[in-house]
């Protein structure tokens, strides 16, 4: 018989911003499948949650809020939640949830009369304490204290006790730590001093869409105050792209002892850069683009993406691609390009930030600052030897300078470094 574990070991699981069944936001056109699978994937993120949660054998899983995405939540999202608590209570499984600004206690409504058993929502009134427990022995304590209306302005960390019960000490909370990201409003304002001087082990936030442990590490004593980002991109800002998904928390000892991001995302925002310098045609380019798309695609672990493009650098096909609808044709090509099975690749639009290749001859024709800057590095690029240059650099630079120069030579680095220059001085952009 395996042996029980000890009381101080568990895992839970840390997740927030599901923002079920809202539809994804700002794309310039999809196709209807695409759309069917970008209003699917927030509930199939929450699936996933749902998985993870019990193939960890975690304790338990907390919610931190903005679980719907308006007071309007919708009847299908409820549902899916309802199911996927139900699946976890009847495995042993307690979740707590938080309400945020999404999804405040006093705006929305209820399709769901009966919860699961072992489903605690957190009232809006005051911070209650919940106990943990495992057979007999109490395992955590979770805090936590719902948003009654979309504007909590009142700092709600403040009403959480040092410690409210045994074991691990868990706060959960919607909440704006002051300085952590731009563009997200400031409700529940609080500071991470605040947060770090109240005492507990671990903060489950929500609120921010990107991952961000702003306090904690493996074996160290502060608490650790931790934002696990959306649980599935809801948009192609910045902030929604990459993985997403939950922290999955291993607790040995009583101790905190590894905090893991674990992605549940279904569809995944990613951008992809190419540099078209080098290139000669549009359709070397078209094939660059379709072979970042693969990579990304790898990368994401086979999930389908949504992809932005970029194109940047220097080079001939600048002027092919300014051409008019020349952007929108190699989009419709990208979108056509076959892909795995059961998954797409959505290439939502192509940013075009690059520029046309320099004439440095006439360039060095000129009487200004541009010219005396190429006739100075041909000049040095002719006489200077690789040695002289060391002898001028730090030392600790010497070693890997060295090994660039062995691998591409003097007058390509001094090439390059001259193209990075009058690109600093955004020349014939
Ligand atoms: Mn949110």
């Amino acid at each position: 018989m395996p042996a029980e574990p000890a009381d101080g070991d568990f895992t839970f699981v840390h997740a927030a911003d599901l923002h079920l069944d809202a539809p994804l936001r700002g794309l310039t056109a999809t196709a209807p499948e695409v759309a069917a699978a970008l209003r699917d994937a927030s509930l199939e993120a929450f699936g996933s949650l749902v998985e993870l949660t019990m193939a960890r054998g975690a304790a338990f899983l907390c919610l931190a809020g903005d679980i719907y995405d308006g007071a309007e939540r919708g009847l299908r999202a409820q549902l899916a939640f309802r199911d996927g608590l139900e699946r976890l209570s009847s495995a042993g499984i307690s979740t707590f949830v938080v309400h945020g600004n999404h999804d405040p206690v006093e705006e929305g409504w209820s399709a769901v009369s009966a919860w699961p058993e072992r489903t605690h929502f957190f009232s809006s009134e005051q911070v209650e304490a919940i106990e943990v427990r495992r057979g007999g022995a109490v395992l955590a304590t979770v805090q936590g204290i719902s948003f009654a209306k979309r504007e909590t302005t009142e700092n709600l960390a403040l009403g959480f006790a040092p410690r409210a019960g045994g074991g691990l000490q868990v706060g959960l909370l919607h909440c704006n730590v002051a300085g952590t990201a731009d563009g997200y409003a400031s409700y529940s304002p609080c500071t991470l001093e605040e947060l770090r001087s109240i005492g507990l082990d671990y903060w489950a936030l929500g609120h921010i869409h990107e991952t961000r442990i702003l306090s904690g590490r493996p074996g160290g004593l502060e608490p650790w105050i931790v934002y696990p980002g959306s649980l599935q991109a809801r948009s192609r800002k910045a902030s929604e792209a990459g993985a997403k998904g939950a922290m999955v928390v291993s607790v040995r000892g009583g101790r905190i002892a590894a905090v893991e991001h674990v992605a549940c995302d279904r569809v995944r925002f990613s951008l992809a850069e190419v540099d078209l310098s080098g290139l000669s045609s549009l359709s070397e380019l078209h094939s660059a683009l379709v072979e970042e798309g693969h990579r990304l695609a790898e990368a994401a672990g086979g999930r389908s993406l949504v992809l932005r493009a970029r194109i940047t650098g220097r080079g001939e096909v600048h002027a092919e691609l300014a051409r008019a609808g020349v952007l929108e044709q190699l989009t419709s090509a990208l979108r056509e390009e076959p892909v795995a099975a059961g998954s797409f690749c959505w290439w939502d639009r192509i940013e075009d930030r690059s520029s046309p290749p320099l004439d440095l001859e006439a360039l060095s024709a000129g009487d200004d600052f541009t010219a005396d800057l190429l006739s100075v590095t041909a000049a040095a690029g002719q006489s200077i030897a690789a040695s002289e240059l060391f002898q001028k650099m730090p030392a600790e630079l010497r070693k890997s300078a060295a090994g660039l120069v062995d691998e591409l030579g003097l007058e390509a680095i001094f090439e390059r470094s001259l193209l990075l220059a009058l690109d600093r001085l955004e020349l014939g952009s």
